[in-house]
């Protein structure tokens, strides 16, 4: 069949909208259409030419919402007419690592899909005969999509796709590594570096858990009205603290006898490896976690001190905030649909596909939290 897709057609272009080929569902796969998608920093990450698996003409896009059109033969746990997440973290509850307990990093498709095929080896997409690349299993950028049973969830069909979209990643990376990740307590105290489509789901992780002091940090003053809005208790821009942010962060969060400043977890939401180790530094000696979430492109390294290690401090990574994703996912739609968290003011922008490197741009200047594009 003939479907709309914003194409990738090499590193550093701006997407190309036209009409591609998409073969029908094979074995274990659904073809979904897709009703909304956001626009999350990783594809302008893969789409500058950062990603180490990069690779193109490809179709990006990893956070969508739709509905199942199609099922391949073998599909059991999904149908037509189904509410559904694709999901870039699958869940097989078969492999090693699903059947750990231990992580959400499901191994049955990794391998294929950071090759931008689907587990079979092959593409569905291409236009005029020339294969296109799937992305991270997702490829929400085109009106239609095939995906792996295993990498869709099923949600509750009265959920509003255009904000449901966003739970396909920056929600749940957000939230999710605040309890998944570094399951913070209440009454802590946290720091969250990177106030943008993540950090800002990751304050209102904090908020939802009961943190008492929660820092954010920006080197954009806009947005500290944005972390307030979500429950930041206090803004540092790190341009203006005029000496160490490290120190300043550790001198803000000092309390108790000893007065040892640092925070009981801090996150990094930018990407920047320099970011990262301030975060790694402004946690609490003995006992403080520093969660990277933020994306660093190739030959990127962190470093710090091993002190810093040695006195306690604890540097931990996270996917898609810790959750399986056909498990979580769908709890994560009924706690918008409750009112438990926050979607719909960090969707600033509505766009049609036709529009969508308006939605990067945006996403560039920092003007925007959210970008969706609906079909
Ligand atoms: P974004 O562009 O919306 O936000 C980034 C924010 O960081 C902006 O507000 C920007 O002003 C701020 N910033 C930039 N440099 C800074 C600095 N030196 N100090 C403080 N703040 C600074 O991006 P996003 O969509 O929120 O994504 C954030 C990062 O998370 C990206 O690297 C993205 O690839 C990554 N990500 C990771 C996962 C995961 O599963 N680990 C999931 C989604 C996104
Ligand atoms: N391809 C990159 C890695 C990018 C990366 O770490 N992606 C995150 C999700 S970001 C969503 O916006 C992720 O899921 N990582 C786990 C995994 O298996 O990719 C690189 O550096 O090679
Ligand atoms: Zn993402």
């Amino acid at each position: 069949m003939k479907t709309k897709a914003a194409v990738a057609i090499a590193a550093g272009k701006p997407l190309e909208v036209m009409e591609v080929d998409l073969d029908g569902p094979r074995d274990g796969e659904v073809m979904v259409e897709i009703k909304a998608t956001g626009i999350c920093h990783t594809d302008e990450f893969t789409l500058s030419g950062a990603d180490p698996e990069g690779i193109f003409p490809a179709i990006l896009g990893h956070e969508g919402a739709g509905i199942v059109v199609d099922v391949g033969p073998g599909v059991t746990s999904r149908k037509k007419g189904d509410h559904v997440i694709p999901l870039y973290t699958p869940e097989c509850r078969q492999c090693p690592s699903c059947l750990s307990r231990k992580t959400n990093l499901c191994t049955a498709i990794r391998a294929t899909q950071g090759q931008g095929l689907m587990p079979d080896g092959t593409s569905r997409f291409s236009v005029n005969g020339e294969k296109l690349f799937h992305y991270m299993g997702c490829s929400t950028f085109s009106n239609f999509t095939v995906l792996p049973e295993i990498a869709v969830a099923k949600v509750n069909p009265d959920a509003p796709f255009d904000k449901i979209c966003y739970i396909g990643c920056g929600v749940t990376t957000g939230v999710g590594a605040v309890i998944n990740t570094a399951k913070v307590e209440p009454g802590a105290t946290a720091i969250v570096f990177g106030l943008g489509g993540i950090g800002l789901n990751v304050i209102q992780g904090l908020r939802l858990i009961g943190a008492d002091m929660i820092i954010g940090v920006d080197v954009n003053n806009d947005k500290k009205a944005w972390g307030e809005r979500f429950g930041m208790t206090h803004f540092v821009n790190p341009n203006e603290v005029g000496g160490d942010i490290v120190q300043y962060l550790v001198n803000m969060t000092k309390r108790g006898a000893d007065q040892i400043g640092g925070a009981d977890y801090t996150f990094d939401c930018t990407g920047s490896v320099k970011v990262m180790r301030q975060a790694f530094e402004s946690a609490h000696r003995g006992w403080g976690q520093s969660i990277i979430i933020g994306v660093a492109g190739a030959g990127q390294e962190i470093a710090t001190r091993p002190f810093q290690l040695v006195t306690g401090r604890v540097w931990k990574g996270t996917a898609f905030g810790g959750a399986r994703g056909r498990t979580d996912v769908p709890k994560i739609v009924d706690w918008y649909m409750a009112g438990k968290i926050e979607i719909d003011p960090m969707i600033t922008h509505k766009l049609e596909l036709e529009e969508i490197n308006k939605g990067f741009d945006l996403m560039r200047e920092g003007k925007s939290i959210r970008s969706v594009v609906v079909y």
